[in-house]
């Protein structure tokens, strides 16, 4: 069978691959240039996949943001700012010409850790820590999506003061809690001050692994998951799972959670786009 063409368009970087099962033949990845529109953003990942036009039959695009009935919206443009409700599945046939699939990203990514990664086919929620917080869930080994594509948007609940928990534990917020106390740079430079000991910003990524671990406390009680399974790149960033497990210590033993790092990295989602993609081909649904 040929290989499937994946694309993944998240709010920090677009990765384009051409995948086979679980293994990623060749990819290519570029930072989103987050002041433009999601038509640049498909004529950036075209351009990544350029040197693979007629090498793939199908291809399958997950995006940052909502997926429903073709079309593409943001759930919080402070992510990735997609204006109004985008045509993607109309964009997408017509740039790349074969069936597509579409679905949002931390859904794909966790399709891909069930199937290829660290839930090795046992039910799990996954969490990816990164521009924003996205998750996904597979629940009696079926990918939730919800009856409006917006299943497993854990970054979007609602903390008692009415605030978004995304907006007070992503990178975007270690970012910008950085600058507001002085530190220059994005999440990844502020694990580099932590690591030479500044306590300014041990205490900010300590703040985000604390809210992420009351996220996987009530998480357990949702959906009971034989794993957590934590991607991204503040995520998988040094320290911060520890840091996570280290805080949900205090929760009783019978519902504390198994926290796993995503084994596929940032590879999740586009194995597990390409692995739905495959699904759709099959089953024609
Ligand atoms: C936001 C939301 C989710 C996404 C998550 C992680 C938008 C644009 N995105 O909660 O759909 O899964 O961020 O996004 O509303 P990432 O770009 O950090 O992977």
């Amino acid at each position: 069978m040929l290989p499937t063409l994946a694309i993944d368009i998240g709010g920090t970087k677009i990765l384009g691959a051409l995948v086979q099962g679980k293994e990623v033949l060749a990819s290519h990845t570029v930072a989103t240039a987050r002041s433009d529109g999601p038509d640049d953003w498909i004529a950036q990942a075209a351009e990544l996949a350029s040197g693979w036009r007629g090498d793939y039959a199908r291809c399958g695009v997950t995006v940052t943001g909502a997926v429903h009935n073709g079309l593409w919206s943001a759930m919080n443009p402070k992510t990735l700012n997609i204006p109004g409700k985008y045509p993607l599945a109309q964009r997408v046939s017509s740039v790349f010409d074969v069936p597509a699939t579409l679905c949002n990203d931390a859904q794909a990514a966790a399709w891909g850790e069930y199937c290829f990664g660290a839930g090795n086919h046992k039910d799990l929620v996954f969490l990816t820590i990164s521009t924003g917080i996205g998750g996904g869930a597979v629940v009696n080994g079926k990918l939730l999506q919800g009856q409006s594509g917006i299943g497993g948007h854990f970054g979007l609940l609602l903390s008692e003061d009415g605030s978004v928990l995304e907006d007070t534990a992503s990178g975007n917020w270690i970012a910008a809690e950085a600058k507001r106390i002085g530190l220059s740079g994005q999440a990844p430079e502020v694990f580099a001050a932590a690591a030479k000991g500044n306590v300014q910003a041990d205490e900010l990524i300590d703040e985000s692994a604390a809210r992420i671990a009351r996220l996987c406390h009530n998480l357990q009680l949702i959906f009971d998951p034989a794993v957590i399974v934590i991607g991204g790149g503040v995520g998988l960033a040094p320290g911060y799972l520890p840091r996570v497990q280290t805080k949900l210590k205090t929760l009783p033993d019978r519902i504390s959670s198994t926290l796993a790092r995503a084994a596929l990295g940032a590879n999740a989602g586009v194995l597990g786009i390409a692995a739905l993609a495959n699904l759709q081909t099959t089953h024609g649904d």
